[in-house]
């Protein structure tokens, strides 16, 4: 069977391999750590990492894996910039029988076989811990809650919109009374913030702010004190990332509560890949990363921790 020849066959060594790696962009602190961590954990293994920066669009990771696939690449990590638009170039790295592996983001394709796996967190788990934190938070009053949505068609956003909605949905006191894109970026997240805080009795009338990452609650956070408020106190935070800023904002009271992403979803995709080439085992589809909320207490220690992971 083609498992025993692959097992029979000379293990092909970590240093013979050329990854290509088309990654979203830089838009926010935890995808720069994760492009880091990438390149510290292929220089650990002795693969040679090739990574093209799509600057958020997928036009240009579509090109970055049809360069992969001509240059003759090993594998192919994508970090899918949005979920659906990807069947074209993926049948064309499986006729060139390059595995693609999906790191951070997932895709909607009707054949799955034109992906190995997919290395994500639980997304829609993420935003429910965001949202059950909020309704045990309130303890029965109401609260308006504003939300920053990440990348519009991204599976993250999309996932983490859901399970925020699923945790707030039996508690009718505790409302989404605005929600709009902030692009995952700081900048976007601040200049939302303060069209939201215009819109709303000069922030008055809300209550929380989520936001799908961190650096927009960061970029809301400079917002609502421009405005005159208090974050942390006056309006709530929540986010999701765990980059070290919304640890130093807790630590400042400015953040309330923050579930942690690992930027590690190179390593993962290696490890599978490694395991692919020397005996042929397929890896799971999902391999998923672990979800953990934090609250003011842990920021210091998590803070602490965040010094070894690519930030
Ligand atoms: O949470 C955000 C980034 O896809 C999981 O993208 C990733 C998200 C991350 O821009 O900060």
């Amino acid at each position: 069977s083609a498992m025993v020849s692959a097992a029979l066959a000379a293990p092909v060594l970590a240093a013979d391999l050329t990854v290509g790696f088309s990654q979203v962009g830089s838009e926010s602190g935890w995808r720069a750590a994760e492009t880091s961590v990438a390149k510290s954990e292929a220089a650990k293994r002795g693969i040679t990492l090739k990574i093209a920066d799509g600057q958020q669009k997928q036009e240009n990771q579509i090109k970055a894996v049809r360069s992969f696939i001509a240059q003759g690449v090993d594998a192919i990590f994508i970090a899918p910039v949005v979920q659906t638009g990807w069947e074209p170039v993926l049948e064309e790295a499986k006729d060139a029988e390059i595995p693609v592996f999906l790191l951070d983001r997932a895709i909607v394709v009707k054949d799955p076989s034109l992906y190995m796996s997919v290395i994500t967190a639980d997304n829609v788990l993420e935003g429910r811990l965001i949202g059950d934190w909020l309704v045990k938070q309130m303890n029965g009053k109401p609260c308006n809650v504003v939300e920053l949505q990440g990348t519009v068609g991204a599976s993250v956003a999309i996932d983490r919109k859901k399970g925020f909605a699923e945790a707030i949905a039996n508690t009718p006191g505790i409302k989404i009374i605005r929600s709009q894109s902030g692009d995952f970026t700081r900048s976007k997240g601040k200049e939302v913030m303060e069209s939201f805080i215009k819109a709303e009795n000069n922030g008055k009338n809300i209550c929380m702010v989520y936001a799908h990452n961190d650096d927009m609650a960061i970029g809301a956070i400079q917002a609502i004190k421009e405005a005159g408020l208090k974050p942390g106190k006056d309006i709530l935070t929540g986010s999701i990332d765990g980059v070290p800023d919304i640890y130093k904002a807790m630590l400042a009271g400015e953040a309330n509560a923050n579930v942690e992403l690992t930027p590690n979803m190179a390593g993962p995709a290696f490890d599978a890949l490694e395991k692919f080439r020397q005996n042929g085992t397929v890896p799971p589809k999902v391999i998923k990363t672990v979800t953990t909320l934090w609250l003011p207490a842990d920021a210091q220690s998590e803070l602490d921790k965040k010094k070894d992971m690519g930030y």
